[in-house]
């Protein structure tokens, strides 16, 4: 852990979790290394530490230093969930952490709070292809809080519902009645509960936690208004980016970066504008919540 990570934990100082997949894989270099610290300064803004997640020569980190982000944003890396921890410590590698692997070692240390994009889910065509991600099964058994955007846009939105609801993971949605669909504010499903302030989703997180669940939480938040993308564009660029997918027969841990790419690539800007806004918007609203859970006593 970083210094001033354990001094904040140590303190019961607000701590926001980073996590580093998104930085390695979701994003283009040299934008990726720019919205690095643009997160960790989102997060000092509202009063919280900021804590990117990443395993470096073979060492699980919770807070890095400049020279560290170079190292996760300047390609390279691969792509960690928790199964792949073991054996990236074991063989001393470097590695980006998904939201699944990022959970599981921040919570190791003591930080409940992470922000990151959209959450891996159930993809399309599951049902033949199985492909579920480890991002389900590890916020049903880790304790910590996630916000993000919802799931992304190229999943099966419907389905990744009935599992977050099987696996007992409270979604919460923030000033919203809508799930958001990441580049979209509304995925076309209803969440099943709304808080409007920082201090509510404090309260229920508090509140979820001391009544036993061993289970993370969810609090989705909408992308602004002003950085959603246009619904055509977006609609277009999912059956093209489906379509690549298939016709490349990408499959396993590449299909959500090699979506994410086209998009990125195929929309002159716009969704990676509408990516950097959503992430920038949660490590903000993580920040608060952070400070509403110190404030409030230390992290359950
Ligand atoms: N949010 C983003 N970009 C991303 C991700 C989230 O804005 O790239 C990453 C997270 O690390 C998440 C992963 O855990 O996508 C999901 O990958 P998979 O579908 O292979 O489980
Ligand atoms: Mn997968």
């Amino acid at each position: 852990m970083a210094a001033e990570v354990a001094d904040a934990v140590a303190g019961g100082r607000p701590v926001v979790a980073l996590e580093s997949t998104l930085l390695a894989h979701g994003l283009p270099s040299p934008q990726n290394r720019a919205a690095a610290d643009e997160l960790e300064a989102a997060v000092r803004r509202h009063g919280a530490v900021p804590a990117t997640v990443a395993v470096l020569d073979g060492v699980p980190r919770v807070g890095l230093s400049p020279a560290e982000l170079d190292r996760v944003c300047g390609g390279g890396l691969v792509k960690l969930s928790v199964r792949d921890l073991g054996v990236a410590v074991g063989l001393r590698r470097d590695g980006a952490t998904t939201v699944a692997a990022t959970a599981a070692l921040a919570q190791a240390v003591g930080v409940p709070l992470f922000a990151t994009g959209g959450l891996g889910g159930v993809h399309r065509g599951a049902r033949d292809s199985w492909d579920v991600s480890a991002d389900l099964a590890a916020l049903a058994g880790t304790g910590v809080l996630v916000v993000c955007s919802g799931v992304k846009s190229i999943l099966d939105v419907s389905a990744t519902l009935e599992v977050l609801e099987t696996a007992s993971v409270p979604v919460l949605g923030y000033r919203t009645d809508a799930f958001p669909g990441f580049y979209r504010r509304d995925s076309g499903h209803p969440v099943p509960w709304r808080v409007d302030t920082p201090a509510d989703a404090a309260a229920v997180w508090r509140a979820h936690r001391a009544l036993g669940s061993p289970a993370g939480m969810v609090l989705a938040q909408p992308v602004p208004p002003g950085d959603e993308l246009d619904a055509g564009l977006h609609d277009r660029l999912l059956d093209e980016g489906m379509a690549l997918v298939a016709r490349r027969g990408i499959s396993g841990k590449d299909v959500t970066p090699a979506l994410l790419e086209h998009f990125h690539a195929a929309s002159g800007g716009a969704s990676l504008r509408t990516n950097l806004a959503l992430v920038r918007a949660n490590a903000e609203l993580a920040a608060q919540v952070a400070v509403a859970l110190a404030s409030a006593g230390r992290h359950p």
